[in-house]
């Protein structure tokens, strides 16, 4: 009995201890089983995260932006060169393609990219782009990330491609967030990602590109337009003939708006009137505020950096009038939300700053001289630098810069003194809008072509 009840006690204590251990294991399985929840949700099973954010919100364009950023959560500092990124989508079409580094910590040059078609297309993805690291691009250190990359691609052709039918796009996804949609691999092995359903990655890239171009001066203002050779669109961020828009009005990238008020101010794709190909927007413009319209492009500067160069060619009807008027249009969200605008005024191309009615030049008479009227009946070259970090901006037109559209920050009487008597004017440019605006008399029919947008001076030579 003893040794049974001794037993008992021993089993009794066993099967207590059991218990406090069943109950230990319980409570750690549980643990297990959260923190495994936790971390299949953001598969950070190698502790390597892949973060994206979308660079292009419009579905129709021919440059869609897509940017990264690897998170690494591991114990250990991880080599760049033995990582990978894929980028899943449908390419709509089969001109060649162009991938482009626009920004990258690591270095653009340090960066490679590659069109890998699939062997088994889904309905969202019969392409991805592959972007490999050169050693020089270093590593990630622990509980650090790899600092952005911003990458666009295009066709050879500048045809649109359509976003909605491709796995790696997220049109909300705006600002960096892990992606599952988007995948990374460590030395070849899933780290990140799911791969679009029922596909298997051809072993080899089938198109290999050189290493991924960085546009040149991103930073350093150019004098003067450098022509150059071949495509005027090679190295721009944006570049639109529209001759991929097919319907009446513009569509993809561009929306027509009429801010506040509407009237009787339209915008049409026209096929009678073209700069390039048989394509251009017609812009019928009539007096008065609300007769206002424009088509444009929001965070058509996303990506560009802070030194913005827009080139675009119009062609109007009716000389600019005496009276205000506008045909670019900015939303500046670092002046309350107001536009900064190119139009005329005194017959003249004028800026013109909305919040404050700041115009460049001056319009005293001298200042009106030294700024000119926009030809009417011909296609015209108009080219624009706004510098955003330096609060500067420069205007050619058909490659000529005009001295009254030149703001520095040394006021020059009739020119920018004006427009510097308010300080530290450091514009933040939301959109890019095309139209016609008057704030009392002017009817004009204009039509816009060849837009390019850059972070160098575009050429004229389309
Ligand atoms: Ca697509
Ligand atoms: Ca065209």
């Amino acid at each position: 009995m003893k040794s049974f009840s001794f037993v008992s006690r021993w089993k009794q204590r066993r099967l207590s201890r059991s218990t406090k251990w069943l109950s230990l294991l319980s409570l750690l399985l549980l643990l297990l089983t959260s923190l495994g929840v936790t971390r299949l949700a953001v598969q950070a099973a190698s502790g390597l995260v892949l973060e994206y954010s979308n660079g292009m919100s419009a579905a129709a364009t021919n440059t869609p932006r897509a940017l990264f950023r690897i998170v690494n959560n591991t114990a250990a500092s991880v080599p760049l060169s033995s990582l990978t990124i894929r980028y899943w989508f449908t390419r709509d079409g089969s001109p060649s393609q162009q991938l482009w580094c626009d920004y990258a910590q690591a270095g653009c040059a340090n960066i490679t990219g590659a069109f890998v078609n699939l062997a088994s297309p889904t309905s969202t993805a019969d392409t991805y782009i592959q972007i490999s690291f050169a050693s020089a691009a270093g590593s990630i250190a622990t509980n650090s990330n790899s600092g952005e990359m911003q990458l666009r691609f295009n066709k050879s052709d500048w045809s649109n491609y359509n976003q909605a039918n491709d796995y790696s796009w997220s049109p909300t996804q705006t600002s960096f967030a892990s992606w599952s949609q988007v995948t990374l691999y460590l030395n070849g092995q899933l780290a990140w990602g799911t791969e679009p359903g029922g596909s298997t990655p051809t072993a080899t890239p089938t198109a290999q590109i050189p290493p991924t171009a960085t546009p040149t001066a991103q930073t350093t203002p150019i004098p003067t337009p450098t022509p150059q050779s071949g495509n005027p669109c090679t190295g721009v961020i944006f570049c639109d003939n529209f001759e991929s828009q097919v319907g009446s009005t513009p569509s993809g990238a561009w929306q027509t708006s009429f801010p506040n008020c509407q009237g009787t101010g339209t915008v049409s794709v026209d096929r009678t009137q073209a700069h390039s190909g048989t394509t251009s927007i017609r812009v019928d413009g009539r007096a008065g505020f609300c007769n206002h319209v424009f088509f444009g492009m929001p965070g058509a500067f996303n990506g560009v950096g802070t030194d913005i160069f827009v080139r675009v060619f119009i062609r109007h009807t009716i000389a600019l009038p005496v009276s205000h008027v506008t045909f670019v249009a900015m939303l500046d969200t670092n002046d309350t939300s107001h536009d900064l605008r190119m139009g005329g005024q005194n017959s003249a191309l004028q800026w013109n700053r909305s919040s404050d009615d700041a115009t460049l030049p001056a319009q005293s008479p001298v200042g009106v001289s030294l700024s000119m009227p926009l030809p009417i009946n011909q296609w015209s070259c108009v080219q624009f630098e706004i510098n955003e970090a330096q609060g500067t901006m420069r205007t050619w037109f058909n490659g000529s810069e005009v001295a009254g559209l030149h703001l520095d920050q040394t006021p020059t009487q009739d020119i920018d003194s004006q427009w510097l008597s308010r300080p530290n004017w450091r514009p933040s440019l939301a959109d890019l809008r095309f139209g016609w605006e008057s704030y009392s008399t002017g009817d004009d029919t204009l039509w816009f072509d060849d837009v390019a947008i850059a972070g160098q001076q575009v050429s004229c030579a389309v």
